[in-house]
C-alpha cells in the first residue's frame, strides 16, 4: 500500500497523486507543519486559508471513501516538516510507497528529491507542461508572453474561431484600462462565514502565529471548492462584463473594484484554470460580457500565469536571488504597517494588511515601483510578497516580482522595468487628491516622491537600460533637460532617499 501525500495547494480532487492511488486500499496523509508555516511570516489570513482549505479537503476525500490521516500543528507528536511527517506515516501504517504530486517551489523539490522511494508525478493542473514551455522558450531569443498566449489559445481553443481569434484580434487591451470614478458601482465579492472548522483553524492561527503580519477578522475567504464556485459565479455575473474597462484602476476604499478575487482560489486548487476560463468563454458567447473583458481575463490565466510559472522552472532556484541592478537597500519599515504619508502606498499596504489581497496594479505600479525606484533589495522585496498575499506562492509569486516588478532579472519576462512617476498613478486612481503630497510638484518640499525617484532611478541606471529601446526617449528628455533642473531632482531623490533610512 502506498501513502499519498497532499499538500497545502494540491486540494483538488482530480490531482494526480489521487488518480494514481486506490482508495481502497492507500491512504491519503495530509500534514499542517512549522517548516510550511514559516518559511516566511505567512499573512494570517492566508495561513487560516490554507489550514482551514486542508482540513476541508481532507474532509471531503473521507466522504469520497479515502482513508484521510490528518496531522494538525498543534498534533503533539508532530515533528514540523513534510519529509519527517511522511517516514512516520510510512511506519504507523506499515506502508512501503509513496506517491505525491511534484510541488510547485524548488525549495520542497529538493526536499522530496531525499524522500525514499518517492513516486513524484507531474502536476496537471496547468494548460502548459514544463516541457512544452521550455520548447516553446528554446532558441528565442526573447520570450515574450504575448506569443506563448497565443500559442495557449490555439491549444484550449478558446475564443478562437477556427484558426483565427475570435473578433479577429488576440489582445483587446486597447480598449482596456480606463480610470474609474468612485461613484461606479461596485459589485462585492461575496464573504463566506466562518464555519466550525475555521473556527477552530482562527483560534489556532492567533494563538501560533498571532505576531505575523496581517489582520486575522474578519475571514471571509471561501475554504471549499464550491465556495470558490460561488465567488467565481459572481465574478462572473457581476463584475466582469467591466473587468477589462478597470482593470488598471484604483480607488479609495476599493480594493477589489472589477477583479475576480480567485487567484487564491486557483493557486491551491479550488478551482481549475481551464473550467474558470470556460466559464468565461461561456459569458462572452451568450452576451453577458463583452469580448475585451473575456480575453483580457482570460489572457491573465492562461497567459500570464502559465508564462510566469514556465520562466520560473525555466531558470531555476537561483532566480530569486537575481539582482540586476545590484540594489541593496532594505525594505522600509512602512511596507509592514502602511504608516507612510504617501497615499497610494499606505491604501495598498492597508488594504494589504486588512484583506491579504491587492490587485495588479497596486502590486506592480504602487508598492512594485517604489521599491524599485528606491533601489530596495529585490530579495527582501520578493520575501515581502511571498508573505502577505493570501495568493503567494513562490512559482507564481517570485516572476511577478524579481522580473516584472524590480526587473531584477534584467529582462528575461518583461522588455523594459515598469517604472513610472506619479502621474501614472494620478491618471489611474484617486489617490493623490488626499495624499499630503503634490503629484504635480516634481522637486523640493511637498512633491510627490514619486517624480524625483523616477529619474533618480533611470540616472542611476543609465549603463543597464541607456541601451533598451523602449526607454530611450526618457533618457532623451533628460538630456534635454536644464542642468539645475536635472540637478533639483536629483536633490530631491537624494531627500527622500534618506528619509526612507
Ligand atoms: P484578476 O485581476 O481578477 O485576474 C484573474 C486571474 O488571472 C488571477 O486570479 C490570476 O490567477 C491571474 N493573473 C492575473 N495576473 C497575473 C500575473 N501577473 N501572474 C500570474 N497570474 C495572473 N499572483 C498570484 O497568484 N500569486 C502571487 O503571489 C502574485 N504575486 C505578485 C507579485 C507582484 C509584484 C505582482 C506585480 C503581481 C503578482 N501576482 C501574483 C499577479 C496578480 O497581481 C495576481 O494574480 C492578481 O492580483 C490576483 O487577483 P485577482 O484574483 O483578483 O486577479
Ligand atoms: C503554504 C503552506 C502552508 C502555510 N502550510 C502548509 C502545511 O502545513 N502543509 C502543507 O502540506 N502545505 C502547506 N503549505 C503549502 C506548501 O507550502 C506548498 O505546497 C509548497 O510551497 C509547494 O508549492
Ligand atoms: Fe502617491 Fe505621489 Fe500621488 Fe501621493 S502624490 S498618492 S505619493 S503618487
Amino acid at each position: 500500500m502506498a501513502i499519498i501525500l497532499v499538500l497545502g495547494d494540491q486540494l483538488s480532487p482530480n490531482l494526480s497523486s489521487l488518480a494514481a492511488g486506490d482508495k481502497t486500499r492507500d491512504v491519503v496523509l495530509m500534514a499542517e507543519v512549522t517548516a510550511e508555516a514559516t518559511y516566511v511570516g505567512h499573512h494570517k489570513k492566508k495561513l487560516t486559508l490554507i489550514f482551514s482549505a486542508m482540513r476541508h479537503f481532507a474532509e471531503g476525500l473521507r466522504e469520497k471513501g479515502w482513508t484521510v490521516d490528518y496531522v494538525t500543528l498543534s498534533d503533539p507528536y508532530n515533528t514540523g516538516d513534510l519529509g519527517r511527517e511522511l517516514r512516520r506515516a510510512l511506519t504507523r501504517h506499515a506502508a512501503d510507497k509513496v506517491i505525491v504530486t511534484e510541488a510547485g517551489e524548488h525549495r520542497l523539490r529538493a526536499e522530496m528529491a531525499g524522500w525514499v522511494d518517492a513516486r513524484v508525478l507531474a502536476d496537471d493542473r496547468f494548460i502548459a507542461t514544463q516541457a512544452e514551455f521550455n520548447d516553446w522558450a528554446d532558441g528565442r531569443k526573447q520570450l515574450r508572453m504575448e506569443y506563448f498566449y497565443r500559442d495557449m489559445r490555439r491549444k484550449t481553443g478558446l475564443l478562437m474561431e477556427g484558426n483565427e481569434p475570435a473578433g479577429g484580434k488576440w489582445n483587446y487591451d486597447a480598449e482596456n484600462r480606463k480610470p474609474a470614478k468612485s461613484d461606479l458601482f461596485m459589485p462585492m465579492p461575496p464573504r463566506f462565514e466562518p464555519d466550525a472548522i475555521t473556527m477552530e483553524v482562527l483560534v489556532l492561527v492567533e494563538d501560533r502565529f498571532g505576531e505575523n503580519f496581517g489582520d486575522l477578522t474578519p475571514f471571509w475567504f471561501g475554504v471549499t471548492a464550491s465556495q470558490a464556485e460561488q465567488a467565481l459565479d459572481a465574478f462572473i455575473e457581476n463584475a466582469l462584463p467591466r473587468f477589462g474597462d478597470y482593470q488598471d484602476a484604483m480607488l479609495l476604499g476599493e480594493p477589489f473594484l472589477y477583479h475576480s478575487l480567485i487567484s487564491m482560489y486557483l493557486n491551491i486548487g479550488l478551482l481549475d484554470p481551464l473550467a474558470v476560463c470556460r466559464r468565461a468563454e461561456a459569458a462572452y458567447h451568450s452576451g453577458d460580457a463583452p469580448l475585451n473583458a473575456v480575453e483580457g481575463f482570460i489572457r491573465q490565466i492562461i497567459g500570464w500565469r502559465e508564462f510566469v510559472r514556465g520562466i520560473y522552472y525555466l531558470k531555476g532556484p537561483e532566480y530569486v536571488s537575481a539582482n540586476y541592478f545590484g540594489n541593496t537597500r532594505k525594505l522600509p519599515n512602512f511596507y509592514w504597517t502602511g504608516d507612510t504619508d504617501m497615499a497610494c502606498l499606505s491604501a495598498a499596504i492597508t488594504q494589504t494588511k486588512e484583506e491579504a489581497y491587492a490587485h495588479h496594479i497596486q502590486r506592480l505600479m504602487v508598492t512594485g515601483n517604489f521599491a524599485m525606484l528606491a533601489g530596495v533589495n529585490p530579495h527582501e522585496v520578493h520575501e515581502w510578497y511571498l508573505a502577505v498575499y493570501a495568493d503567494a506562492f513562490e512559482w507564481v509569486e517570485a516572476p511577478n516580482t524579481i522580473g516584472m516588478s524590480q526587473f531584477a532579472d534584467g529582462g528575461v519576462l518583461g522588455s523594459k522595468p515598469y517604472a513610472s512617476s506619479g502621474a501614472y498613478i494620478d491618471r489611474m486612481s484617486d489617490y493623490c487628491g488626499g495624499c499630503k503630497f503634490d503629484v504635480k510638484k516634481k522637486t523640493g518640499k511637498g512633491a510627490c516622491p514619486f517624480n524625483s525617484l523616477y529619474w533618480d532611478f533611470l540616472v542611476r541606471n543609465r549603463d543597464k537600460l541607456g541601451r533598451n529601446p523602449r526607454i530611450g526617449r526618457a533618457y532623451s528628455t533628460w538630456d534635454r533637460m536644464a542642468e539645475d533642473k536635472q540637478q533639483a531632482y536629483l536633490s530631491s531623490a537624494a531627500a527622500v532617499l534618506d528619509g526612507l533610512e
